[in-house]
């Protein structure tokens, strides 16, 4: 172990930590936008790997009970870079991974916030992670192609034209951050998520129809569609999307070959999914009604090409889609159950 922190610190001017900072402790992790669709599962998943204590879920929403005795809970403002100083400096923190982020629908309802949120955010934490030279983690996602690329496959390196705020901001981050990476060694890492299906509500995002159709066909018996039925788009589910951020944060700095890689599980259509759904619950009912996230859909990748993720740290998604169905089955029916909620099936 040793000598493998001393060849990662050699081979590159970068920090490396492989797994264990240069004090042979454990990462102090900072987590932004906790309170979004991945940050508690986030923090849940790598306190296992790291330790309660080192993992600290920031956001500037109250946060239930449950999540504060999950563990260290507290206030940031991304927008705010002295207050993020401080939580740095307090608390010694080793990576940072940046979860604020308006999603792609919810950005175009309301681009100003989205400029602040997702652009003004990305120049605080870039900033803040020379200044303290931390490995910073930012997701981008598949939102960050457009109607110019390719889209079955959508390659690691390909045209990025994106027609959403979201989509543009990503990008934007993309770009920034290996420019960091290239000018000041900064030891930026990036995966381009798919949708990314757990059991947590939806949270704006032109994905989300595979997660809100499980809470309402279980609580309901019936689901209507924004998008139409045969809108192919790349999926993951969160299990397979924190085993990826986690593998990709603890991979050595001398495997990549880039600082941005796209991932993946698998491609579905809306009625695909529901095809399978219908194992679990015979009798549900699904329509379709198209709205403008149809538009957006439209110009995502609809098959993502991982094949370099795979390549240089060894990717390979875990859940397909009969266990996804099965998963959020039980997970979203389990979460409807717990807050109090009555289901139809
Ligand atoms: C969205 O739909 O906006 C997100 C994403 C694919 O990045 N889930």
């Amino acid at each position: 172990m040793k000598l493998l922190r001393r060849v990662c610190a050699q081979v590159s001017n970068i920090r490396g930590y492989c797994v264990r900072t240069a004090d042979n402790k454990p990462p102090k992790i900072l987590i932004t936008g906790g309170l979004g669709q991945l940050g508690v599962e986030c923090a849940k998943y790598l306190r296992q790997k790291y330790g309660r204590s080192n993992v600290i879920l920031t956001d500037i929403i109250k946060p239930t009970p449950d999540v504060v005795n999950d563990g260290p809970y507290i206030f940031a403002d991304i927008l705010d870079f002295k207050g993020l100083q401080k939580i740095v400096v307090d608390h010694r923190v080793d990576w940072l991974i940046h979860f604020s982020a308006l999603l792609s629908a919810i950005g175009e309802q309301n681009v100003p916030l989205a400029v602040r949120v997702n652009i003004e955010g990305m120049h605080n934490v870039i900033e803040l992670a020379k200044q303290y030279r931390l490995r910073i983690f930012v997701p981008s996602t598949i939102g960050a192609f457009g109607p110019d690329s390719p889209r079955n496959p959508t390659p690691n390196i390909t045209v990025q034209r994106p027609r959403t705020i979201y989509g543009v901001s990503k990008v934007h981050a993309e770009l920034l951050g290996e420019y960091y990476y290239y000018k000041f060694g900064l030891d930026f890492r990036c995966l381009r998520f798919p949708g990314v299906i757990s059991s947590d509500p939806p949270g704006g995002g032109t994905t989300d129809y595979a997660i809100a159709i499980f809470h309402d066909v279980i609580r309901k018996g019936h689901y209507q569609c924004y998008l139409k039925p045969d809108t192919r788009l790349p999926m993951m589910h969160v299990r397979d999307a924190l085993r990826a951020l986690s593998e990709f944060l603890e991979a050595p700095n001398e495997t990549l070959n880039r600082r941005v890689y796209n991932v993946t599980s698998m491609s579905f259509t809306p009625e695909e999914l529901a095809d399978k759904m219908i194992k679990y619950i015979p009798d549900f009912n699904i329509t379709y009604k198209p709205d403008s996230r149809q538009d957006i859909a439209d110009s995502w990748p609809q098959v993502f090409d991982d094949s370099e993720a795979r390549r240089d740290w060894n990717w390979k998604p875990q859940v397909d889609i009969d266990d996804l169905v099965k998963l959020m089955m039980k997970e979203v029916r389990e979460k409807i159950i717990a807050n109090g909620i009555s289901t139809s099936h």
